[in-house]
């Protein structure tokens, strides 16, 4: 393989400087212009500390028109590939800068950019150095003043941080409005936004009696589609008043969606913007997924409002420390509108899909990483999900009362500040956490192993408990704090013993538990209170009784889940149908209780994925780990299918009912309809179109159209076709046609990708589409590895395509590849082969460079 013939040079954690110069306030002024912006910056600037280090602004694609430094007009400077270099002789200077900027020809979606005849910022990571020449870090805050003209016909809303400070015609047609933002705060929280925009208008008042003006801003039409977002974020406002005390501090609020975004939605300062898939939402384009999925992203950036912005990071090593504590309250949140317990399953399963993979393969890094070469590739399960576990157990040791006193010391002593980990950390340790245990989480990668040796004394009806941490990708690493809730249950279900606080600290605990009179069955790790990996599984009898019996749900799912893998592995392994009868048994028993709570059973009964059957195994198969999923599906298809046929015609719903039984109810009906299908099954193919066309909510229409996507039958072909007849002049519905095809296992999947990437809908430069058809590909396991590596050779020439418009798309696009030591021959050789020819292409970007060098490495 070729190297790149430049590669920038790694940023570590360890050469962390504060900043030379300081800019305590800078006032901007765009002159907005469909094909060339022209940006006017004033910085005062201060130096910080005794030195004669020049000011270093940081600047990429911008075009210099004028530079003057405290009045003065400067002969202009040839900007560095990275930015401008000033000497300046004293302490205080005012330097300002005239830049124009080609925003039309942006397709990084960083910096300024227009979608559908919109122009919108994004700044996090490093895009504000795309707008104007400034130290783009986030320890350096400032005072905005921003000042935005516009022709007032094409662009009669214009919107930035902070409150309004007035606004006015202009000659020409034009139009300005002035926005002050009070709040320090550094570059990549900046945002601006022009267009023609309709706004859904509400108010909150805080507990302190301050009202705030909430807007979301859409195209007119979409207006009635965003009542659940103002909702949702009514309720996170209330919601984070009680929880944490925290009250929203402008006197305005505004979310502006749009169609062409790189990822969820990010937390400007009082002008959050939004990816419209996470803001748009009715019952009839919506799945109650969906609806969970906009509660939860509005609800996170509301929280990074002060988890994020009051205090932000001092540098990006640190982003963990707004990301992961921001995904714990967004959790927190999202268990106070629904059911805790369901919430929690999703989110390990969420967990286990992502994070544990990441940290098994070459992409592992650290909560905190110690270096990275293009920070956009560290927005990671690792960072976010991981990282909110870790906030998750320090919660959890130190009770509700003394974590709520920590979070309010941490927000006291670092409002208005750029911190770090060791700042959060330092609040919990005051409140009595061992913090600098718990401090070790954020240095190792990989995910912790935990096991288990199990021995009975019958005479001294005595219980002796070795219990062994060790991480395989940190040998060396000083061991963790674990804590490691267990319960002790005998054979026939009833609970032995509980501890329900234990904490492991060293490499080796051994225990001793008297009054144990029957050998007993371990549940371990209840609720997850760790994300660890537990070893040995106990067996198909034990699992089978903690599945009847567990009082904890998480556990009582975990132990079904166990089951099922346990049969699935056997299957692949040993081509053995034994164990079958026990998940056939459990889930019997599982779905007798359906009417109790819909939801949970939905879940318990849900069938693992195939790629999580392939992280179980020494080295995955994807045929055989396809062959005997289904053959399972097929065999609970024989054994339970009365029983999912009486749930199916029960569990009817009104679309318009958003209340967890309702949405339990068509999860539930979703999953048997899915089983039901198990084979081309005429009467089930029959009820599937049914569902389809009766159906009052996108749920009940997404599980039918889910469902016969796999399978042979005509009304597959028809449902699809009416799906995109109805919903094609809606990007975000459309989506979900093009991910469902992705997503088939039927054997003619890759051809038809190959076929929708000509479709005229079929846009590389819009994310959202790219990622649905391409990305929903890669991750379909059954048919992204067939045996000629055709399904490789198409992701990477879409990898690369992408690479030269949206660097940041195409480093995740490719990461499927990234995972070939895991695959059997010949699929790991073949997509080793594709990454390493990736490898090997003419100017790859820095984000791909990063992520392939690492997947080759
Ligand atoms: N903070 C943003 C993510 C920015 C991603 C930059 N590559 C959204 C969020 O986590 O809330
Ligand atoms: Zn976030």
């Amino acid at each position: 393989m070729q190297s790149p013939a430049f590669l920038p040079p790694v940023k570590r954690l360890s050469d962390y400087r504060a900043p030379e110069w300081r800019v305590p306030h800078i006032g901007l002024v765009f002159e907005l212009d469909p094909a060339r912006t022209i940006v006017r910056a004033r910085l005062s600037v201060e130096r910080n500390g005794d030195h004669q280090a020049p000011l270093r602004l940081d600047g990429e694609e911008l075009e210099l028109l004028e530079l003057a430094i405290d009045g003065a007009v400067q002969p202009l400077p040839n900007p560095g590939a990275d930015g401008l270099v000033i000497d300046l002789p004293d302490g205080h200077h005012l330097v300002e800068t005239v830049v124009a900027i080609r925003q039309e020809a942006n397709s990084r979606l960083m910096g300024l950019y227009a979608s559908g005849g919109k122009l919108c910022t994004q700044c996090e990571a490093e895009g504000f150095r795309r707008i104007t020449f400034f130290p783009d870090r986030p320890d350096v805050l400032s005072r905005y003043h921003v000042r935005l003209e516009a022709d007032a016909g094409r662009f009669p809303v214009l919107l930035s941080n902070g409150n309004p400070a007035g606004r006015g015609e202009l000659p020409g047609g034009r139009h300005f409005a002035e926005w002050d933002d009070p709040f320090p705060k550094p570059g990549y929280l900046f945002a601006l936004v022009a267009g023609d925009l309709a706004a859904l208008e509400d108010s909150f008042t805080t507990r302190s009696g301050r009202k705030v003006a909430l807007s979301i801003w859409v195209g007119a039409a979409d207006v009635p589609r965003c009542r659940h977002a103002m909702e949702s974020l009514k309720a996170a406002m209330a919601w984070d008043e009680a929880a944490y005390g925290r009250e929203y501090d402008l006197d305005v609020f505004n979310i502006v969606a749009v169609h062409d975004f790189n990822f969820g939605a990010m937390e400007n300062k009082g002008l959050n913007i939004f990816n419209a898939k996470y803001v748009l939402a009715d019952p009839d384009t919506a799945t109650d997924w969906d609806f969970d999925a906009i509660a939860a992203i509005v609800g996170h950036e509301y929280f990074h409002n002060w988890s994020g912005n009051r205090v932000t990071c001092r540098d990006w090593f640190q982003l963990s420390l707004k990301e992961g504590f921001t995904v714990f309250r967004d959790q927190q949140f999202s268990a106070a509108l629904g059911s805790p317990a369901v919430k929690r399953i999703e989110g390990v399963r969420a967990l286990r899909a992502s994070q544990f993979p990441e940290d098994a393969g070459p992409l592992s890094h650290p909560v905190r990483p110690d270096h990275y070469l293009e920070i956009s590739n560290f927005y990671t399960a690792t960072v976010y999900d991981k990282g909110a576990e870790l906030i998750r157990m320090m919660a959890g040791r130190l009770g509700p009362d003394r974590f709520r006193a920590a979070c309010d010391r941490y927000f006291a002593d670092n409002d208005g500040k750029a911190a770090t980990v060791e700042d959060f950390l330092a609040a919990m340790q005051a409140e009595g956490l061992e913090a600098p245990l718990f401090a070790r989480w954020y240095e190792q990668a990989g995910t912790p192993h935990v096991a288990v040796e199990a021995r009975h004394e019958p005479g001294a009806a005595r219980l002796e408990l070795l219990i062994r941490q060790s991480n395989p990708r940190a040998a060396d690493a000083p061991p963790l704090p674990i804590p490691f809730p267990f319960a002790l249950f005998a054979p026939d279900g009833r609970k032995l013993a509980e501890e329900p606080a234990l904490l492991l600290t060293e490499r080796e605990t051994r225990l001793s538990i008297d009054g144990v009179g029957e050998p007993p069955i371990l549940s371990l790790n209840r609720g997850f209170a760790a994300p660890v990996i537990t070893r040995p599984a106990p067996g198909r009898a034990a699992l089978s009784v903690l599945a009847a019996h567990e009082d904890d749900s998480f556990a009582r799912y975990e132990a079904m889940q166990q089951l099922m893998l346990s049969a699935l592995t056997d299957s692949v392994v040993r081509g053995s149908a034994e164990g079958v009868e026990d998940v056939a048994r459990a889930m019997t028993a599982a779905l007798g209780q359906w009417r109790d709570d819909p939801a949970l059973v939905a879940e318990t009964i849900l069938l693992p994925a195939e790629s999580l059957i392939g992280d179980q195994m020494p080295e995955v198969d994807p045929e055989a780990i396809h062959a005997a999923r289904e053959g399972l599906r097929r065999a609970l298809f024989a054994r339970l299918g009365d029983q999912l046929w009486d749930i199916w015609h029960s569990c009817d719903t009104d679309g318009r009912d958003l209340s967890p039984q309702a949405k339990g109810l068509r999860r539930l009906k979703g999953i048997a309809l899915g089983l039901l299908l198990a084979t081309d099954d005429h009467e089930a193919t029959a009820a599937a179109f049914l569902q389809y066309a009766d159906a009052s909510s996108m749920t009940d229409r997404m599980s039918a159209l889910t469902a016969l996507s796999h399978g042979n039958a005509i009304e597959r072909v028809e449902v699809l076709k009416l799906f995109h007849d109805r919903y094609r002049g809606l990007p975000e519905v459309l989506d979900k046609w093009f991910l469902v095809q992705a997503a088939s296992t039927r054997p003619d999947t890759r051809r038809v990708v190959e076929h929708l990437a000509g479709h005229p809908a079929f846009d590389p430069r819009n994310p959202n589409r790219l990622r649905a058809l391409v990305l929903g590909f890669g991750m379909n396991q059954a048919r992204f590895h067939d045996r000629e590596g055709a399904g490789y050779a198409l992701l990477a020439r879409h990898v690369l395509a992408t690479d030269r418009l949206n660097p940041q798309s195409a480093a995740r696009l490719v990461q499927p590849l990234t995972r070939w030591r895991r695959f059997a021959a010949p699929w790991g050789p073949l997509m080793r082969a594709e990454l390493a020819r990736i490898g090997s292409a003419p100017d790859l970007s820095r984000d791909l460079t990063e992520v392939v060098q690492a997947g080759l490495a």
